[in-house]
């Protein structure tokens, strides 16, 4: 009688365990695929927008405004002179050299690698700006795709 109590006891302590592993496995899936939902939803709106909304560089009074601008990899930015005094949107490094912009021209550049750009205006060179280029975040989203193959693994 007694042996048999015991052996119901871990019975049940056995299928609270199965239970317990279960429930936590769903929690985690759950919880794993609403993040990397989530990771989807907000690159697919970075993509649909230019990567970040649409990112421009103003020219007013002389000033390029905002210095630094700091943008995602694969950004296109504009750069936009609304003065009535041409300007132009030149790289220090030599990777991107605008027209003289005219009132309200545009110049557009696609930032592929991360870094820093430094820019200035070669017809009154005091002028400068800066482009910062920060990395695609891929890092999160392999850890996402890691984490499930892990638990299944084991
Ligand atoms: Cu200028």
């Amino acid at each position: 009688m007694h042996s048999v109590k015991m052996k119901q006891v871990a019975n049940l302590k056995c299928s609270v365990a199965v239970l317990i592993a279960i429930a936590s496995v769903m929690i985690l899936a759950s919880t794993t695929s609403q993040a990397q939902h989530e990771n989807v939803s907000a690159r697919l709106v970075g993509t649909a927008a230019g990567t970040d909304a649409a990112p421009q560089v103003m020219i007013d009074n002389f000033v390029y405004s905002p210095v630094p601008l700091t943008v995602k990899a694969g950004t296109t930015v504009t750069g936009i002179n609304p003065d009535d005094i041409p300007h132009t949107v030149d790289s220090a490094q030599g990777k991107f050299e605008s027209a003289a912009l005219d009132t309200d021209d545009k110049f557009e550049f696609r930032f592929t690698e991360a870094g820093e750009y430094p820019f200035y205006c070669r017809i009154h060179p005091k002028m400068t700006g800066k482009v910062i280029v920060q990395p695609q975040q891929l890092r999160k989203c392999s850890y996402l795709v890691l984490f499930p193959l892990t638990i299944s693994a084991s």
